[in-house]
């Protein structure tokens, strides 16, 4: 038996779970970290397969992660077409750049594609690169999602800022108690290809609304009641949160482990990260960092927070 049969007879019958990463050169370092998370916490006895879905991906990095494969989880690379759906969000992404606008990239939208791209898979997981697995990822992929389309966490970096809660509340119309987090995604990919989810978020994105977090706030109002929360443990965000019983971290808007030393639950991601070729990188990363660049991040977070003040004064977007 191989894992690397990808037929789907093969599939239903060992049942390989799917996990999807979205990612471009700048990100390799942190989902390398990721993946080797996900492999050492793995069940021996199961099979994985960790897609990578890239736009600009060097050929150095590739082989770098495509070297870290083991004997039950393989590494496979989607190179994403520009198709017209494509076009349409890296148009608005381009519009949208520059307004203090921290996702005006296209690498976040990949995510809304998995669906419509992988036919094979009637489930599926997406993680953010600013993960680290703490326990089987196989665990989350046997969550029943019932009648819902998706499974994700409430956003807890939502529900503790107030202007993030106006901003939910009276710009989306979502209760900030059921706004969730787009980080970790359960996805019953069945449901998502029968509501032409990508579809519907070009829709929306061609209203070329000013957002907060665009392909989060259009995940959120295309499948709103559709929703399952998440248990906390599935996507604990080390900043102010108790990570004693995480299943998987997640390094959210928050300072990256990567850049500072104070950093709750860093140690996670450094341990991560040993052995997987980007070590150097990393390091190399940490000590170019300066105290400019982490006022500007914090900046934009400042930012951030403004837009969502200005936007939920503005009533209902959509
Ligand atoms: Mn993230």
């Amino acid at each position: 038996m191989s894992i690397f049969n990808t037929g789907k007879s093969f599939l239903k019958k060992t049942k390989v779970v799917p996990i999807f990463l979205t990612i471009t050169d700048d990100y390799a370092k942190y989902a390398a970290a990721a993946i080797n998370s996900l492999m050492k916490t793995a069940n021996p006895k199961r099979y994985y397969r960790v897609i990578i879905m890239y736009d600009k991906l060097s050929l150095v990095n590739r082989w770098r992660l495509r070297n870290m494969v083991t004997r039950n989880c393989a590494i496979e690379f989607h190179k994403m077409k520009y198709n017209l759906y494509m076009q349409i969000i890296v148009r608005y992404c381009a519009k949208r750049s520059g307004s203090g606008d921290f996702f005006a990239r296209a690498v976040y939208y990949y995510r809304a594609f998995i669906a419509r791209i992988f036919l094979q898979y009637d489930k599926g997981i997406y993680i953010d690169s600013d993960t680290i697995l703490m326990s089987d990822i196989g665990e989350l992929y046997d969550i029943e999602l019932g009648e819902n389309v998706i499974a994700a966490r409430v956003d807890p970096k939502v529900a503790n800022v107030p202007q993030f809660v106006e901003y939910v509340e009276n710009a989306l119309g979502i209760p900030a108690k059921d706004y969730v987090n787009s980080g970790v995604i359960l996805m019953d990919l069945k449901k998502l290809r029968k509501l032409h989810y990508v579809t519907q978020m070009t829709d929306l994105i061609k209203k070329d609304a000013d957002l907060v977090a665009p392909d989060q706030d259009y995940l959120n109002v295309i499948l709103k009641g559709q929703i399952m929360h998440l248990p906390a443990e599935w996507n604990m965000q080390p900043e102010g949160e108790d990570v004693s019983k995480a299943k998987l971290l997640h390094y959210n808007l928050s300072k990256k482990p990567w850049f500072h030393d104070d950093v709750n639950a860093g140690e996670e991601f450094w341990n991560a990260v040993r052995g997987t070729g980007f070590y150097g990188d990393l390091m190399r990363g940490k000590e170019r960092y300066t105290e400019k660049d982490a006022e500007e991040n914090a900046s934009k977070i400042k930012a951030l927070i403004e837009k969502a003040e200005k936007l939920s004064n503005g009533g209902r977007i959509f």
